[in-house]
């Protein structure tokens, strides 16, 4: 079977490689560069959720392929919930992760050790071309550090610090990260979700 991996972040797509693959979910992974005529999927929505179902459905429409996407921000408590599902242009331009990190950082700078949670969430969602929908979400709970640290992982890693580890998640492997992350979580609970879909 073949499913679309509906995302153009690059390094999204080799955590969800690696991520699926240790689910043991036995389906051929087909990248976006296969489909250069699909455009940029204007994500519209209020939550994570809805954004990873408007990706996906998307995908699949234009595809004729079944298509998981991911839709994913950091959400930290001082600013109410910010980024949230403005994280990947909270600098104002999309992508553009040191900015995006640096900014957040200023925001918090008043604000002390002890105020400074912070979660990281990630909706999962798996579209068909029939328009049939599944979503789930995962998080992973920290705090935010003063200064950036490690070059592992990707976004907000550097300054993310997970409940009960020392190491922010850009310090640790890509496997000891995905074993905790949002990402992970999310997408392993939509592995058995895309297998009984596939074989229905
Ligand atoms: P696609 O929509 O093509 O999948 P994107 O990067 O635009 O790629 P999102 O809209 O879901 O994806 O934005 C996610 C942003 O949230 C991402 O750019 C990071 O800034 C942040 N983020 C999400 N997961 C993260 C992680 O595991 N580590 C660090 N930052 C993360």
């Amino acid at each position: 079977t073949r499913i679309v991996l509906a995302t153009r972040n690059a390094a999204k797509v080799r955590e969800l490689r690696d991520i699926l693959a240790d689910a043991g979910l036995k389906v051929e992974l087909v990248g976006m560069e296969e489909f250069p005529e699909i455009g940029e999927v204007a994500e519209t929505g209020l939550t994570f959720a809805e954004n990873a179902l408007l990706k996906a459905h998307a995908v699949a429409r234009g595809t004729g392929l079944p298509a998981i996407a991911d839709d994913s921000g950091l959400c930290v408590d001082a600013l109410n919930g910010m980024p949230g599902v403005f994280s990947a242009r909270w600098c104002g331009r999309h992508g553009d992760d040191q900015a995006n990190l640096e900014l957040l950082l200023a925001q918090i700078a008043d604000v002390p050790e002890g105020r400074r949670g912070a979660h990281f969430a990630c909706a999962a969602a798996l579209a068909l071309p029939s328009g049939e929908e599944h979503v789930v979400e995962g998080a992973v709970y920290g705090t935010i550090c003063r200064e950036p640290r490690g070059t592992g992982g990707f976004g907000y890693d550097p300054i993310f610090l997970p409940d009960g580890h020392d190491r922010t998640t850009a310090e640790m492997t890509p496997e000891e990260k995905n074993a905790i992350s949002h990402r992970g979580r999310a997408f392993r609970a939509l592995v058995p979700v895309i297998s009984e879909v596939l074989t229905a």
